[in-house]
Order: structure tokens, then C-alpha cells, then sequence
């Protein structure tokens, strides 16, 4: 296959470096409070970084992001033996997920904005899961600074499927600063507790006077710093799912330095909040090297803990159905 990089622009001082390969979104310019346009992702300068990349950097991830313990589950008396990718687990769909693949891409152009249509075909049984699945996904930028991406996947036959995109935000701009001071809000009440795997334990707590309640807004160095056992276990941070309370879920983030803001919005039960606690200085990104907390993911999808433990919202698409998700990222400038 062949490489290809599409740059979506909307004149509005927005710009979005999208490539075909993994579906990455390498690099998204954005001007700051005093028109200053930089770069809020983590990303590689030479695309053939991105075969080895260890971060899963702004790829989308599928067809099941996240953990999947024991890499295998049970469906109708069968069980399905995925790849041990970490650990004894299967994370983020393995070696051959659809992050390490070649998607079949085209551009698309309105009035309103531009786009970038990405399909992935996959054959029943490739990497242990079910099913000839086909995915669809659309990454449009429009003109009010929006950045719509959505998701579409069918199936012949009963498979697990829950899509996301692996961006790490860092809004302050060149990767000056990590993201400590990153203000996030969001209306979810409850998330679900990890082990030392990082796997659910299939306890489901409250964030009540914890650092896990975003509900009024929090810089998400608390969760570096503090005690909680929780952020303690993850390294330092968060690594956490996290139910919204609503639908649509909403989740905003803001740098106050810069001025920069996002909203997201998403039909997605809840989300991932990852903010790099496992990186190490040990990869050259667009604008310096990796390291801790350079950056923060908000990984909204379905938990594949549901894989095993009901209480989670289902991960299986059926055959018939159609698996339609959008998450919308929209970028604010916050004068002083
Ligand atoms: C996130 C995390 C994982 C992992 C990966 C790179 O989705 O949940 O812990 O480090 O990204």
C-alpha cells in the first residue's frame, strides 16, 4: 500500500495533518489567545516512525480499544483467543489493529468544511476476532472549528467492536509545557477501579471527594501528585474509564496560558482519561522528546470490560446492526 497524508484547512487558522496509514492524525495547528498558531498533538515528524511507535499517537484505535483480559472472551459457547499483546491481555487490538493498518482514503470538500473518509475492510478470524467487519470513519473540519469524527462498522457476524482515536492533546502549544495544568471538567460520576494490570476490578466507584471528580473542573495535576490509591496505581495520573452522566457525554479541557479550550462531545457511554503516565523519554515527537505527562488522551468509546462483566454497557455489534458513534472535538480561544 501507499503511504498518503491529507492536510484539512478551514480558513479559519485551523489545520490538520490526517494519514492514511493507522488513521493517524499527526499534527493539528491552532492559534493561541494572541493569534500565535501551533501545534496541540503529539505526533512524529517522519511518518515511518509511526510502525513502531510503542504511544499508539492520535491512531484510531480498533476493532476493540482497550483491554481485553485474558485476551480472549466467550460468545454463544465459543471462546475467541485474541493476541497476548500485553502481558497475558490483548490492548488496543493488537499488533495488527487497526492502528497499523492502510486505510482506503479520500478527501471530502463542502462549503461548510473538509474531510477525510477512511474504510477498513477485515476478513473473519483475521487476529481472532469474528466476523467480516467493514469500518468507516470520517474525520470532517469545519468551519466553526469543529473537528467531527465519526465512526461507522458493520458485521456478518456477532464480533466486539469499540472504536476511538488516540490523540494526545497538549494545548499549550510546541509541547512547552506537560499537562499538569490542563483544566478538565466533565459530568461523569462514576469510573471504574483498576488493578495492577490495568484492568477493571469490576468495582464501580464513586468520584465523590476524590480526585476523580471533574464535575466542577480540576487541573489534572492533582492525579499526579495525590495520594490516591487509584492515580497511585496507574503511575501516577489517570488511566481510568470514566461513565458519563449524560447523553451526549461531555468533557471540556483548557489551558489557561494559551487561551486554548476544546469541548467534546460524543454518543460514546463514556471515555478513557489517559494522560501519559506510562511515556518515557524515549521517542523524538514533532517538538521535542516524549516523556511523562506530555499529553492527555480522552479516549471516548465503550469499555471492553463488558467482554466480562455485564455491568458494563455491551461491546458486541450483531449482524444486521450497524455501529454508529461520533465524537465531536471543537477548539475555543479564551481571551483574558
Ligand atoms: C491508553 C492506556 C494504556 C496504554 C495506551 C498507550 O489507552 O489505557 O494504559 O498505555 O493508551
Amino acid at each position: 500500500g501507499k503511504w498518503k497524508k491529507f492536510i484539512l484547512q478551514n480558513g479559519e487558522g485551523i489545520e490538520i495533518h490526517v494519514l492514511n496509514y493507522g488513521g493517524v492524525i499527526q499534527k493539528i495547528m491552532v492559534p493561541d489567545r494572541f493569534g500565535k498558531v501551533e501545534n496541540v498533538v503529539l505526533g512524529y515528524e517522519k511518518e515511518k516512525d509511526y510502525e513502531t511507535d510503542p504511544y499508539y499517537l492520535g491512531a484510531l484505535i480498533g476493532p476493540v480499544a482497550g483491554r481485553i483480559q485474558g485476551a480472549e472472551f466467550q460468545w454463544n459457547d465459543q471462546t475467541f483467543k485474541l493476541e497476548k499483546n500485553e502481558g497475558n491481555n490483548h490492548l488496543h487490538g493488537g499488533s495488527q489493529g487497526f492502528h497499523q493498518v492502510i486505510w482506503e482514503a479520500e478527501p471530502l470538500q463542502t462549503p461548510e468544511g473538509v474531510g477525510v473518509k477512511l474504510c477498513h475492510e477485515r476478513k473473519d478470524g483475521e487476529s481472532g476476532y469474528p466476523g467480516n467487519i467493514k469500518v468507516t470513519v470520517i474525520y470532517w473540519l469545519n468551519r466553526k472549528n469543529e473537528l467531527l469524527m465519526d465512526y461507522q462498522a458493520v458485521t456478518d457476524r456477532t464480533t466486539p467492536v469499540t472504536l476511538t482515536n488516540h490523540t494526545y492533546f497538549n494545548l499549550s502549544g510546541n509541547l512547552k509545557d506537560t499537562v499538569g495544568n490542563h483544566r478538565v471538567r466533565m459530568n461523569a460520576s462514576r469510573f471504574a477501579e483498576l488493578d495492577e494490570a490495568l484492568l477493571p476490578t469490576g468495582r464501580i466507584l464513586s468520584v465523590r471527594h476524590t480526585p476523580f471528580d471533574f464535575g466542577q473542573g480540576r487541573k489534572l495535576k492533582d492525579g499526579f501528585t495525590g495520594s490516591h490509591p487509584q492515580n497511585r496505581m496507574v503511575g501516577g495520573g489517570y488511566d481510568h474509564y470514566f461513565f458519563f452522566a449524560s447523553n451526549p457525554g461531555f468533557v471540556s479541557v483548557e489551558e489557561a496560558e494559551s487561551g486554548r479550550m476544546i469541548e467534546i462531545v460524543t454518543n460514546q457511554p463514556g471515555m478513557v482519561l489517559y494522560t501519559s503516565n506510562q511515556m518515557k523519554k524515549d521517542r523524538m515527537l514533532a517538538g521535542g522528546w516524549s516523556k511523562k505527562y506530555l499529553g492527555v488522551c480522552f479516549e471516548t468509546q465503550a469499555s471492553p470490560a463488558s467482554l466480562h462483566d455485564q455491568r458494563f454497557p455491551s461491546v458486541l455489534l450483531k449482524r444486521d446492526e450497524v455501529y454508529r458513534k461520533k465524537t465531536v472535538f471543537s477548539f475555543h480561544i479564551r481571551k483574558r
